[in-house]
């Protein structure tokens, strides 16, 4: 099986944490990179966690880790940004007592442009974060383009509504288009590939109380214990929606990669509005740049997909 050479630049959200984790037990994906922005998270605690994370889960892979030094528009709220210090306070993350995997030397920026680079075939990216380093790596190195298979994110949604409940703000935008618009609009302007895991799809998959007692009940296995816990630490769905409601968004991108055939992906041309109070929308407009949209997906199959996953370890 040919693999897939994936780089991973992720914001240290519970569901970005966990995407690192099961990026490690997919056999048709090689990592090349991983790097962490603090945009849903503070970079300290987020780093530690991916390193751990990779010592625990990546079977002896060698790996750093870098940290971006990017910084954007519009912050995250600081209760999210709270949680990379809970994944990184896990005993199953802390029992050796040290870290092997290293912090890389170079920014995310300039470390994703030497992980392009040194790989001979091309590479797809995969973000769950906004796309600041994603940008600013081009504006760096124009000439990395051609060796990007494609970008996987996850962000925007083409829906009336968004997940943005912020003061001067119309509600439409998705937040890690929100978080730098300008980043979004920079990589819309190249000829990149982009995968869109939207939330038409991440909506279809919030965290439950029957996916957190799946996971209960089958935490003999390590790799779904380490699920269970980390979806301990943020709320489900259950009578209603609120702005803190969880969803698998990150976790959904990341799926994807691994495994196409659990959504349906429609061609969407479309804009990214960088300022005024719709900022961070991405819009359908017939002459947009086209982007390939995840608007559907098979719920049970995709749990089913995770949790067997989760299993290898
Ligand atoms: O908009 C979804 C993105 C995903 O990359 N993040 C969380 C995921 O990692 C921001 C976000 C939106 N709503 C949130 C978020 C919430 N209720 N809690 C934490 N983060
Ligand atoms: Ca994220």
């Amino acid at each position: 099986m040919a693999k897939k050479h994936i780089y991973f630049n992720h914001d240290g959200g519970v569901d970005d944490l966990v995407s690192l984790f099961l990026l490690l037990k997919m056999d048709n994906v090689e990592l090349t990179g991983v790097s962490v922005i603090p945009a849903d998270c503070y970079l300290e605690p987020a780093v530690f966690a991916s390193r751990k994370i990779i010592d625990r889960f990546g079977d002896g892979v060698r790996l750093d880790v870098a940290e971006s030094n990017s910084r954007g528009k519009n912050p995250f709220p600081k209760d999210w940004r709270m949680h990379a210090f809970l994944v990184d306070a896990l005993p199953i993350l802390n029992e050796s007592g040290e870290i092997i995997t290293p912090v890389a030397e170079k920014p995310a920026h300039l470390h994703m442009i030497d992980a392009i680079r040194n790989t001979t075939e091309k590479t797809t990216l995969l973000f769950t974060g906004p796309l600041t380093d994603l940008a600013r790596a081009l504006d760096e190195a124009p000439d990395i383009e051609e060796k990007i298979e494609r970008l996987v994110w996850m962000g925007g949604t083409f829906r009336e509504d968004g997940n943005v409940h912020e003061p001067e703000h119309d509600g439409t935008a998705e937040w890690n288009v929100f978080w730098d618009p300008d980043a979004a609009a920079r990589v819309w302007e190249t000829n990149i590939e982009i995968d869109l895991v939207a939330l038409e799809s991440t909506n279809q998959v919030p965290l439950t109380l029957d996916v957190r007692q799946r996971w209960a009940k089958e935490r003999k296995y390590i790799g779904v214990d380490f699920l269970g816990q980390c979806y301990a630490m943020v709320p489900p769905l259950v009578h209603f929606t609120t702005n803190s409601t969880y969803y698998l968004w990150d976790v959904l991108t990341t799926a994807f990669i691994g495994n196409s055939d659990l959504v349906k992906v429609q061609t969407v041309n479309s804009v990214v509005i960088t300022d005024g109070p719709s900022q961070g929308r991405t819009v359908e407009t017939p002459d947009g740049r086209p982007v390939n949209v995840v608007y559907d997906v098979n719920r049970d199959a995709f749990f089913d997909y995770m949790t067997e996953l989760a299993k290898q370890v």
